[in-house]
């Protein structure tokens, strides 16, 4: 079952061809043509394996020929859950020449939200390690293989368990592949944070993200002598295409993975290999920043260090390039498309003030108040964009694209943002319930759903309150029934739910009972703001 093109009005679309934001270039294609003209040329630098652009397509090539040999279709799904190590590229690009469509997860996710993805994007394989940080991935996903009778293949990158296919063992002739995609056909799914519910699939065609890939390394400055560091999971959007390992690929860079985002690691990494740009979370670069400080690392090749994902402070962003000797780059961007830098042009206190301005001169961005109407520059309000390369509807969920798009296809993206005269934007906050833990976010709703699960809880209230460490976490209130739970039994209730370890609150308070409005039904976003606000109010008098 092919999955339905990706949906812009014929008018917008014949637009960004014209303007040539869409060449009709695909992933298949890039990887070839880059291989072709460099087959030498390092591509992906992981430890001590170096892999050339000829090495990385040949491998591609051999394992996507070997999932069309496992009975594999062009236009299947196969989720791929790997972390920072070369078979990332080879289990991904080798989906695309197989003209097949990856669909991501995070290494941290567990069974809840793989089994979730693995179901709602219906795939026919997952292709993961046999373990990533001492979590056995292997057995996770031959567990959920068993609950989903389409979901044929696990896929191991290392050594197989019973049950499993090594990826080694998954090659094939080349010659089997098919042609090129549809460039407007959807190349990926790619996954939401969003604020409601388990991850909502995204779908983004060829002709988008190699637009945004491409204008993100024209921007950067990436060129074939560029050396970028992924040092964030390779699975995450910001990693993958802002610039990015794909940016990086565009322009006939080298990628180089850090196993570990740890100062002394990438310190030592960036040294050794040469690295001119790599992107981090806020926290960790809070993290570089303090042990910078110690130690005046000699780290002179690394010209721009990216932040983004989260709100980075003026504070620190200040400390940047005194500190690390390099460029700041802010980046505010989403899975859903919309993404902004600060340019290297930019005057410092652009970079240090404001999340940067769009990628496009196409970019439409509105920024609203709560009545629907244009707010002047200077004032805050809701941001909702659409353009060459945001999406225009989430893949199969007709009730999260009811609430996330508006009837002339804008996003809303739920972020409350100021625009500077410049078109810069500054990123206020949320409007709506998510928590943006270091950058991973997290749905109150879907935290709250889990904690009800427990039988010993009658109501739970999931907000987000300001952290110093990693800038929000989740503070969830309980209401128990049935006796006294404490907040140890609910941390160790959720660890038995299979999900994701960022996304267990550890900080959990008790309350007797919840205001109720007028009509005695609890409104739950009156109730965030007001649990919010008595937790601010208590640390201010601390
Ligand atoms: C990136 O993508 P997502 O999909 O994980 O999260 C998007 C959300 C935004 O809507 C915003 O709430 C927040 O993350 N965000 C920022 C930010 N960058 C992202 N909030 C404040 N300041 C920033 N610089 O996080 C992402 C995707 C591509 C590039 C960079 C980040």
């Amino acid at each position: 079952m092919n999955i339905p093109k990706q949906t812009w009005p014929q008018e917008l679309a014949d637009r960004y061809r014209k303007l040539g934001y869409w060449r009709g270039e695909t992933f298949p294609q890039l990887l070839r043509e880059r291989a072709s003209a460099h087959p030498d040329r390092i591509a992906i630098v992981a430890g001590d394996a170096r892999w050339t652009y000829g090495e990385f397509n040949e491998r591609a090539r051999r394992f996507g020929a070997g999932l069309l040999a496992l009975g594999l279709a062009p236009g299947d799904r196969v989720l791929v859950q790997i972390g920072n190590v070369p078979e990332f590229f080879s289990a991904v690009f080798g989906i695309f020449v197989a003209g097949m469509i990856p669909v991501y997860a995070l290494p941290a996710h567990r069974r809840t939200e793989v089994a979730h993805l693995a179901d709602k994007a219906d795939v026919r394989a997952i292709v993961t390690e046999p373990r990533i940080e001492r979590f056995d991935h292997a057995s996770m996903a031959l567990s959920i293989k068993s609950d989903l009778p389409n979901l044929s293949h696990v896929i191991i990158a290392g050594a197989a368990p019973d049950g499993a296919l090594s990826m080694d063992d998954v090659t094939g002739d080349p010659a089997t592949l098919p042609t090129d995609p549809d460039p407007q056909s959807v190349a990926f799914l790619q996954i939401s944070g969003g604020s409601t519910g388990l991850p909502k699939l995204i779908p983004r065609t060829h002709d988008d993200y190699i637009y945004s890939i491409r204008e993100s390394s024209r921007i950067c400055g990436l060129n074939g002598d560029s050396i970028f560091m992924a040092t964030l999971p390779l699975a995450h959007n910001f990693t993958m295409s802002s610039p990015g390992t794909f940016g990086a690929f565009y322009a006939r860079a080298r990628v180089v993975l850090c196993p570990a985002p740890m100062p002394d690691v990438a310190f030592r990494l960036i040294r050794d290999e040469g690295v001119t740009i790599t992107g981090l979370v806020p926290p960790l670069a809070l993290l570089w920043l303090q042990a910078a400080e110690k130690t005046r690392p000699a780290i002179p090749t690394l010209k721009i260090l990216q932040v983004g994902g989260a709100k980075f402070l003026p504070e620190s962003a200040r400390k940047v390039a005194p500190l690390l000797g390099c460029r700041l780059q802010q980046v505010f961007g989403m899975a859903e498309g919309l993404v902004n830098y600060t340019r290297p042009d930019d005057p410092d206190e652009i970079v240090v003030n404001s999340q940067g301005r769009p990628i496009s001169a196409d970019d439409d961005v509105l920024i609203l108040d709560d009545e629907g109407h244009p707010v002047d520059d200077g004032q805050p309000g809701n941001l909702l964009t659409r353009g060459p390369y945001t999406i225009r509807a989430y893949y199969r969920d007709p009730t999260a694209n009811a609430r996330s798009f508006t009837d002339d296809g804008y996003y809303k993206t739920g972020d409350v943002v100021i625009r500077l005269p410049s078109g810069h934007l500054v990123v206020q906050g949320r409007a709506n319930d998510q928590i943006n833990r270091s950058g991973e976010k997290i749905s109150a709703e879907e935290i709250e759903d889990l904690i009800l699960r427990h039988p010993a809880v009658f109501d739970a209230v999931v907000v987000s309150i300001p952290d110093a460490h990693l800038g929000e976490r989740a503070c969830a209130f309980i209401q128990p029934k049935n006796g006294a739970p404490s907040a140890a039994d609910i941390r160790k209730f959720m660890r038995g739910l299979d999900i994701a370890a960022f996304k267990i609150p550890y900080d959990i308070r008790f309350v007797e009972a919840f205001e109720t409005t007028a009509v005695g039904k609890i409104s739950r976003r009156h109730l965030r703001t007001t649990l919010r606000s008595s937790v601010l109010e208590q640390e201010q008098t601390q």
